[in-house]
């Protein structure tokens, strides 16, 4: 079994050089789905992983931009088409100087899975630009989103292929992209989600990847009987999805001890409670400040600079930054200091060996394309919104979200139970494949 496992392994990495996050996801992916091909005749023989690893289709292109100085400047923008299966393409953008092939490809394959699971019918597809935000005026972000939809809007569709944001893109760049396509296309249509409200986008999309990490997290947690009220939960990252998973958490009775971002991580002894968020949303979202302000306003708060969270005794733990941000020495440093269950809400935040860390020691542990599929649920939501032409209410759109995580937790019970331990990663995986694999074969040798 190993073997064809590594020979899988091999045969994918030989046509994928140097793309290290591409094979960490790919990796992940066989080691628990290969087994599973192996026992089921319908997938063995049909190199149905190997396609699924191959991008359906690769874009890359030049951004030229002008910045306030009139520079000429220029980054690279991407979208990877990885699998419309079951669906059209769909999956986030992401603006991040550390973008590149590798890093797309794998939050492209993951958003395969993930948008399998949550049984909206979306293919996955990813998008982005090493371009950096921070640091640039609204009108350089402005001009910039605008030349990169310049090249994308001929390869996207509200039926071929539905951008949202990621690391770096929020309201404001969707704000902006989305006016370039409905100019250079004179068509008012659901391409992007993540849209403001008035101008077609649906009410619980900025909230739903935070929301829905807490609502995956409370699923495995009374699956086990116990509840996140009056758990210490340590966040890291400051940016969309942490600041609604701690909004979550304060509701259901968590306390929030920590939020972080790429310069360090912020500890409150008292909790991070409703109105201390906001102010991190107001330092965040309106200031684009750094979270250490944040102690400027809370002084018995700490700022631990070049530091992660990971070693602040917890509870739970909520990853929501980036990938390979918890490793090895983390996660044994949070099973030693009380963690009993991890909820990812960023896109592959542990580390393999962290992974493997949280499973030998019985640790509750969410992978994140299961546990982060509330933002793209809600996508689909919006997608089905703008279809119909019509928008649910708050409480309607929250319901949906709630029995959509509740039903992913439902299929990694259904594939990943072993006796009394639940394999959310191996459930997750196999869940997410059977769907995609299923409409392959039925769709033949394309
Ligand atoms: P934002 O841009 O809103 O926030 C990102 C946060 O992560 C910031 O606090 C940022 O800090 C921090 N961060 C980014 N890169 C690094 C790094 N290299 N090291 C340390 N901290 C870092 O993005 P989102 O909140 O939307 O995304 C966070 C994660 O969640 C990503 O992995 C994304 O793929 C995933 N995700 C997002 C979804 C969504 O709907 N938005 C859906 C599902 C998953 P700084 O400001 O210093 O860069
Ligand atoms: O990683 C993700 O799932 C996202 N960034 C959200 C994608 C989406 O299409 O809403």
């Amino acid at each position: 079994m190993n073997k064809i496992v590594k020979q899988f392994i091999a045969e994918v990495n030989a046509r994928n050089q140097n793309e290290p996050e591409f094979m960490q996801a790919v990796t992940e992916v066989a080691e628990t789905v290969i087994p599973y091909i192996v026992q089921h005749d319908i997938y063995y023989g049909q190199n149905i992983l190997l396609r699924m690893a191959e991008p359906e289709r690769v874009v890359s292109f030049r951004v030229a931009w002008i910045d306030d100085q009139s520079e000429i400047q220029v980054n690279r923008g991407y979208r990877i088409e990885m699998n419309s299966a079951i669906g059209p393409y769909k999956g986030g953008l992401r603006f991040h100087p550390s973008v590149n092939l590798s890093v797309l490809k794998f939050l492209a394959f993951e958003q395969v899975f993930k948008n399998s699971l949550t049984t909206l019918p979306m293919g996955g597809g990813k998008g982005g630009s090493d371009f950096n935000p921070k640091g640039k005026s609204d009108n350089e972000v402005m001009r910039f989103c605008q030349s990169f939809m310049t090249e994308l809007f001929r390869h996207i569709g509200p039926n071929r292929d539905i951008p949202a944001g990621d690391i770096g893109v929020g309201s404001r760049e969707i704000g902006y992209l989305f006016g370039q396509y409905k100019r250079l296309k004179n068509e008012f249509t659901g391409v992007l989600t993540g849209k403001g409200v008035s101008w077609g986008g649906s009410l619980i999309r900025p909230e739903a990847t935070g929301y829905g990490v807490v609502y995956f997290t409370q699923n495995m947690l009374q699956n086990k009987g116990a509840s996140l009220e009056g758990k210490n939960v340590v966040i890291s990252g400051s940016g969309n999805v942490a600041q609604f998973a701690a909004e979550k958490c304060i509701q259901l009775g968590g306390k929030v001890l920590t939020l972080s971002d790429s310069s360090g991580f912020i500890y409150d002894p008292d909790g991070i409670n409703t109105e201390k968020l906001a102010h991190v949303m107001e330092l965040k979202n309106v200031k684009r400040a750094r979270i250490s302000a944040y102690v400027d306003k809370y002084p018995k708060a700490e700022f631990h600079a070049g530091k992660t969270p990971w070693h602040t005794p917890c509870h739970i733990a909520l990853p929501c930054a980036t990938q390979n941000e918890l490793n090895e020495k983390d996660a044994a440093a949070l099973v030693k200091n009380g963690c009993i269950c991890v909820g990812e809400g960023a896109n592959m935040p542990s580390t393999p060996e962290a992974i493997h860390t949280f499973a030998k020691q019985g640790v509750l542990f969410a992978p994140g394309k299961a546990s982060n599929a509330g933002g793209v649920a809600v996508s689909g939501l919006e997608m089905a919104q703008n279809s119909l032409r019509y928008s649910w209410s708050r409480a309607e759109v929250d319901e949906r979200l709630k029995n959509i995580m509740g039903d992913i937790h439902k299929s990694c019970l259904t594939y990943g139970t072993e006796g009394d331990h639940v394999n959310y990663v191996k459930g997750a995986n196999i869940a997410g494949f059977v769907k995609v694999a299923d409409a392959m074969l039925a769709q033949g040798v394309v």
